[in-house]
């Protein structure tokens, strides 16, 4: 059950998407520190091009950090902040490409497509320049053309076998580990070609840092997303799909064999979530409208120890377009569309439930054939889903050591040792018993014993 790289036991990262440097500061301090997340995510920090909608964020203009986010002294405050807090911070890098059109970026360069004054000029781009269209056949066509639909603008595409362009990208991102940037989530890297990647993560200045690859499993396609296993971590996106089947209409009960058995990459380098901005609007994963599927879909991610668990935290949205819902100012959660997924309870103290298992695996399964399943984490934790319609009563035999636990899905433990809801007593032969409703779940883990 080997994990990928982490900060210590810590292996979840929340994915504050869009999300501002000031209001990412403020939540490491109130949230993700004392929840225990081990990583946050940021949106592409980098100068981009104009516009109200998000994906301005993955047309870079220039790698100075500008934009509706922040700037540098807010993002390095930020880093400084979330590190005081326990919380190490991993950047959304965009490296293979430029924007499709021309304009002035969001730190006032004025840029025309193949030319970014004083970054990149016409020679440092691929020759092909034409959109990769849905050909996903062919390598040539993934890696050297433009990212973008066939008969629409593409975006300008880095030729990062060129030894310059791999330096400028180094650069960029030896400026994020400068200030202090414990990570990276490489965006799209299937349209890179491997060995250019390992070239550039070879100019780093830590080049052991943690990257997670973002590669999207498709079926006959020339370029798999196990190609990049040698240069870090690579999302496991069937993870994605497959939990949305499940939980979305088929059987909990499948689940019991999850992982590695299923055709994944291997646990130890494989980076795993409900949804991301992408699969949340594009409908091949669960989203927030899913109510009880999502929620429940998070705590048995959370619970099960494959891979290295990423929380999305997003805004509501009518439109797959539309951009974070108020500009440049501060994210409150819960108001303005912000969901904060984040810090739901049932998702929130799932990663305290994670960090007490790490380094176990799963044991004492149960699944009455059908919606409701149960396991543990040897002595560490327990967890019932419990995804039927109607209630589910049951003796649960557990390993967990004999003591009264805190039910972390209906009550957060206190300060003091105690429970603002729900307790439940292991006895010693290690069961319990429990009353789950219909789409509710209980977790006890070691960390909430009373
Ligand atoms: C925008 C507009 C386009 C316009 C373009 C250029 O939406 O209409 O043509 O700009 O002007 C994001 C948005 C895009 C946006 C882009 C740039 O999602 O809509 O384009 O930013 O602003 C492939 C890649 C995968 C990529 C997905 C979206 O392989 O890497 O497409 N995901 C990442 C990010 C995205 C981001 C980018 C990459 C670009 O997470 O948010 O795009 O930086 C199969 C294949 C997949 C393929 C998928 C969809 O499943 O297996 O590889 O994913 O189809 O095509
Ligand atoms: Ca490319």
């Amino acid at each position: 059950v080997a994990a990928p790289t982490a900060n210590g036991d810590k292996t979840v990262t929340a994915v504050l998407f869009e999300w501002n440097f000031d209001s990412i500061a403020r939540e490491c301090t109130r949230t993700l520190g004392p929840k225990g997340y081990g990583y946050v995510q940021v949106s592409p920090p980098q100068e981009r091009i104009q516009g109200s909608a998000w994906w301005t964020a993955y047309q870079p203009v220039s790698y100075k950090i500008q934009g509706p986010l922040g700037d540098r002294a807010a993002f390095r405050n930020m880093v400084d902040t979330c590190h005081g807090a326990g919380v190490k911070v991993v950047v959304d890098a965009v490296l293979n490409h430029m924007t499709s059109g021309s304009g002035t970026g969001t730190a006032g360069t004025r840029y025309g497509k193949y030319d970014y004054p004083g970054t990149y000029s016409d020679a440092d781009f691929h020759g092909c320049r034409r959109p990769i269209g849905t050909n996903y056949a062919d390598r040539y066509n993934v890696q050297e053309c433009e990212l973008g639909e066939t008969g629409q603008p593409s975006l300008s595409d880095l030729d990062t076998g060129s030894d310059y362009v791999r330096g400028r990208i180094a650069g960029y991102l030896n400026d994020l580990l400068s200030l202090g940037v414990d990570g990276f989530r490489m965006d799209a890297v299937k349209h890179v070609a491997a060995d250019d990647l390992a070239a550039i993560r070879k100019k780093l200045s830590d080049p052991g840092v943690h990257w997670m690859q973002e590669a999207i499993h498709g079926e006959r396609e020339a370029v798999s997303p196990s190609e990049y296993l040698a240069t870090g971590d690579v999302q496991e996106f069937r993870y994605t799909t497959d939990l949305k089947r499940i939980f979305g209409g088929e059987k909990l009960s499948y689940l019991k064999n999850f992982g590695e058995a299923w055709g994944y990459m291997p646990s130890g380098k494989s980076g795993t979530m409900v949804a991301n901005h992408d699969t949340e609007r594009n409908g091949s994963g669960l989203s927030y409208r899913d109510g009880a599927a999502y929620t429940l879909a998070h705590v048995f991610m959370l619970a099960h120890p494959y891979g290295a668990p990423s929380v999305h935290s997003g805004y509501e949205f009518g439109d797959r377009n539309t951009g974070a819902p108020n500009g440049n100012s501060v994210r409150a959660c819960y108001s303005d569309g912000w969901s904060c997924q984040h810090s739901w309870r049932q998702i929130a103290n799932m990663v305290a439930f994670r960090n007490a298992s790490e380094g176990t695996g799963v044991t004492d399964w149960w699944d009455n054939g059908n919606n409701a399943v149960a396991f543990g984490r040897g002595g560490k934790a327990f967890v019932a889903v419990n995804r039927e319609g109607g209630s589910l009563t049951r003796t649960f035999q557990t390993s967990l050591p004999a003591g009264t636990y805190c039910d972390v899905q209906h009550g957060d433990p206190t300060a003091n040792g105690g429970c603002t809801g729900t307790t439940y007593t292991v006895g010693s032969d290690g069961r319990f018993t429990a009353t789950i409703g219909g789409n509710d779940a209980v977790a006890l883990h070691v960390g909430a014993r009373l």
